[in-house]
């Protein structure tokens, strides 16, 4: 499905929740829909629970994946990478072209809040190997796998789950949803 064939403007597109639709998706229902082309604007853009691809296009989108293994591609402008469902191994997407510095990555409090250090940011180590420096839970990523993941239990045995492979990220390019 793709909507970059027009000057639609900025809507949202919901593989999940019809409801949600706006523009030239509105009234639409999507069923055994993988991928999603946005328009020239900035969009919202929600996958399903299945494995989808989604493609912002241009402007500043912001992407859902929600549920499956998701390839999500922000393309041109400063797109946020939203993660709000319960991260799992059938669960972790893929972020193509991640722009440190441009793009973002949201996290949901209620999944990954541990990770708040109390002082506005997240900890967070990034490295070959990463891994937790404190009993606190830290956001890790690894720099040689690519994957971001969640370890809730810090520096004591297993814990993490993965959320996303992305090429690079920075702690700035984070932030809590
Ligand atoms: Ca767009
Ligand atoms: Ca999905
Ligand atoms: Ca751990």
């Amino acid at each position: 499905m793709r909507f970059d064939e027009a000057a639609y403007g900025s809507f949202v597109i919901s593989l999940l929740t019809p409801s949600l639709n706006t523009g030239p998706a509105a009234g639409d229902r999507y069923l055994r829909v993988e991928g999603v082309i946005a328009s020239s604007g900035d969009d919202v853009v929600y996958g399903d629970n299945a494995a989808n691809w989604i493609y912002g296009r241009e402007g500043n989108d912001t992407l859902y994946g929600y549920g499956g293994k998701d390839h999500l591609i922000g393309e041109a402008g400063a797109d946020r990478f939203l993660f709000d469902t319960r991260p799992t191994a059938a669960n972790v997407d893929t972020i193509e072209d991640f722009v440190s510095g441009q793009d973002s990555i949201g996290l949901a409090r209620f999944f990954f809040g541990g990770a708040d250090d109390g002082a506005g940011g997240m900890r967070f180590v990034a490295g070959a190997g990463a891994k937790a420096a404190t009993a606190a839970a830290t956001v890790l990523y690894d720099t040689s796998t690519h994957l971001l993941a969640y370890d809730a239990n810090g520096k004591a045995g297993g814990g993490i789950v993965p959320i996303a492979y992305v090429d690079v990220v920075a702690a700035s390019d984070l932030f809590f949803i």
